[in-house]
């Protein structure tokens, strides 16, 4: 039986399984650009999670007691709480637990409610969507083999040996080839160690990189204060020097990570890019992303009553909607101001639809436990990698899937939704070249503070978003601290020290680090002795209005007494 990974990871993974006693033994597809087949480690650990986990859904009685028993129950229960609640103002927020095209159903289901409230953007990559489609009206990726046609690559911000692992080896096998490639990230990452070029740039500032070499290599004539722009992005002319005549007459890729956009000018800096190989003449080998619903056949929902994402908690927090339905997400987690989040979340009638009890379901009034990406038929294409991938149905455990309560609730509510067959969703046109619309465009710089740190929160290996095992906890568990921070603060290896700002405050031991480049890195969506680092993160808009600035968070630090071992 053929599977696919259907996480919000670009590789999308195509894969059988064999289970024999207790062991599950998983088999990767053909990868046509690689010599070797591999999955990722994460995929065994998605196993675990969502098939072998002792979560039961349950829902809280008129006391508020949990009472748990079987997901056919709750779903009664619940039909009979959304039927007499029909007209209440529902918060339906839908997350990255699984991308695939039949999780869509969803937003139909709910978009049969007369008062519900849509999340207009997202925390992922929304900014620099936007930024394409203003630039290019579209928003698509060239075939990922054009990058056999380039001499030269650049990597912005894109660490791709822990968020691609399939792209990481594909770059390895290029580099092989003698393609030269160029590595741009205010941290030295596991990635950077392929590049022959490294730019240690200071945060929010690929944007001015680009104008700087745009101007040097005469591309525009606007009057830039060339010595300002150097200082404020942190890198010196030899640098420019050096990568205008990497690209200069060569053909060039440019890859676009999602780390750089999530910034206050973070369409500005996609936009940057954009225009940089639109003037280099290398439309064909810029990559940003695709959509994951490429080649398939629109829903057409009707997203009424839109909630701007940067706005949703403090809509929360003023009680402003009567329940909160949460499919595939852990907000408790992975969104900004977490602190308030599970204030909010503790307050509201909350329903959360989830594989596995998380931070968010501690919270729900009716969890109800599925099978996930194991137990559900499925299709979907990768935004990276062209591949459409299905997935037949097979049920791996006694839970259902998604698509199963989709249908049970939809029949509690008579709403009556019709779940198309997967094969008649394809359509394999393919999408027209880019043409570049973009017109006058400004440099927007970073909005630093003086006398804070900058705080990134930057994907592990080992964990997607907030979906870890306990045992990795225990990995990489630190704030790490630039040396010349350290420096500054006094402070060593193992002390345990506190950051906080406005927000709130977070503490840890320290692990100094010299592959940081003036910041500070927590790991993403991960607990800090109980506390996720979005404590420390203000719910704000990028530039692009949709997406959100997460990593333009400034800290203080403490240095707490004890002083752990290291
Ligand atoms: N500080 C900081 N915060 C960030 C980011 C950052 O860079 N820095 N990155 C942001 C990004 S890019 C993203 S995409 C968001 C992601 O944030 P979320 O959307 O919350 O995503 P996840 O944590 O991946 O998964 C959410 C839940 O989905 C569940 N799940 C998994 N599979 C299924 C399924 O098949 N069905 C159902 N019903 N549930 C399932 C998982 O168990 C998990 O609890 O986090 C953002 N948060
Ligand atoms: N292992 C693993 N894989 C994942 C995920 C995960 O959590 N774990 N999450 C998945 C999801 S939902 C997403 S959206 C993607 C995210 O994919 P990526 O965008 O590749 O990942 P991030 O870790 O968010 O950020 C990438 C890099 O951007 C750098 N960066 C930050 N600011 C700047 C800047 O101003 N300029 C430059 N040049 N670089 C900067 C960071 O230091 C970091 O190294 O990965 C997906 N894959
Ligand atoms: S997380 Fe990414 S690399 Fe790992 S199995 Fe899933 S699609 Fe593949
Ligand atoms: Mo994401």
């Amino acid at each position: 039986m053929k599977y696919f990974c259907s996480k919000d990871c670009p590789d999308l993974c195509g894969f059988e399984f064999i289970k024999n006693n207790n062991q599950v033994i998983f088999k990767s597809e053909n990868i046509s650009y690689l010599k070797n087949n591999f999955l990722c480690s994460k995929l065994k650990k998605f196993y675990i999670r969502e098939i072998e986990n002792n979560s039961e859904s349950y829902f809280n009685d008129i006391n508020g007691n949990k009472e748990i028993c079987n997901t056919e129950s709750v779903i009664n229960k619940l039909g009979l709480f959304l039927n007499s609640n029909i007209e209440k103002k529902i918060l339906y927020l839908r997350g990255s637990g699984s991308i695939a095209y039949n999780m869509g159903y969803w937003d139909l289901l709910m978009s049969y409610f007369n008062n519900v409230y849509f999340i207009e953007g997202s925390p992922c990559d929304e900014t620099g969507i936007s930024a394409h489609i203003e630039d290019f009206g579209m928003y698509y990726n060239p075939v990922i083999s054009n990058l056999e046609e380039v001499e030269v690559i650049f990597l912005f911000g894109k660490n791709a040996k822990v968020t691609s692992p399939h792209l990481y080896a594909y770059l390895k096998k290029l580099k092989n080839r003698r393609k030269k490639i160029v590595y741009i990230d205010p941290v030295f990452t596991d990635s950077a160690s392929l590049s022959d070029y490294y730019v240690a740039i200071n945060p929010g500032c690929d944007n001015i990189l680009c104008a700087l070499l745009l101007k040097k290599m005469k591309l525009i004539d606007e009057n830039i204060d060339e010595n300002g722009l150097l200082k404020l992005a942190g890198i010196n002319r030899a640098v420019i020097d050096a990568l205008t005549s990497m690209i200069k007459f060569k053909k060039t890729a440019f890859i676009t990570g999602y780390g750089l956009q999530r910034y206050k000018n973070g369409k500005n800096i996609v936009q940057w890019i954009n225009k940089l190989a639109y003037l280099t003449d290398n439309l064909e080998y810029l990559y940003y992303g695709r959509s994951s619903k490429s080649n398939l056949k629109n829903l057409n929902i009707d997203k009424k009553n839109l909630i701007n994402v940067a706005k949703v908690v403090g809509l929360l927090k003023e009680n402003y909607f009567d329940i909160l339905f949460v499919v595939a997400a852990n907000p408790a987690i992975t969104y900004p101001d977490s602190s308030e989040w599970q204030r909010c979340l503790k307050k509201i009638k909350l329903i959360v639809v989830d594989t596995i009890e998380t931070e968010t379901t501690k919270y729900a009034d009716y969890f109800i436990k599925v099978g996930g990406m194991f137990c559900q038929e499925d299709i979907q294409s990768s935004y990276f990698f062209h591949s459409l991938k299905t997935r037949k149905k097979r049920a791996i455990n006694r839970f259902p899937s998604d698509i199963d309560i989709v249908k049970d609730l939809s029949n509690k509510l008579n709403f009556n939704i019709n779940i198309e067959d997967i094969n008649e969703l394809i359509n394999n046109e393919e999408p027209e070249k880019r043409k570049y619309k973009g017109k006058e465009l400004p440099l927007i710089f970073p909005s630093k503070p003086d006398k804070v740190y900058q705080l990134l929160t930057n994907s592990h290996y080992a964990y997607l978003n907030s979906q870890y095992l306990k045992e990795d906890f225990e990995k990489d568990n630190f704030i790490y601290v630039a040396n010349q921070i350290a420096e500054l603060e006094n402070i060593k290896d193992g002390d345990n020290i506190s950051l906080y700002n406005k927000c709130g405050n977070i503490s840890g031991p320290c692990k100094v680090s010299k592959k940081l480049n003036n910041v500070i890195l927590i790991h993403k969506n991960r607990l800090l002795n109980g506390k996720s680092p979005n404590t420390l993160i203000e719910s704000m808009a990028t530039d692009a209005y949709n997406g959100l600035a997460y990593y333009d968070t400034y800290v203080s630090i403490s240095k707490l007494n004890s002083n752990l071992t290291t």
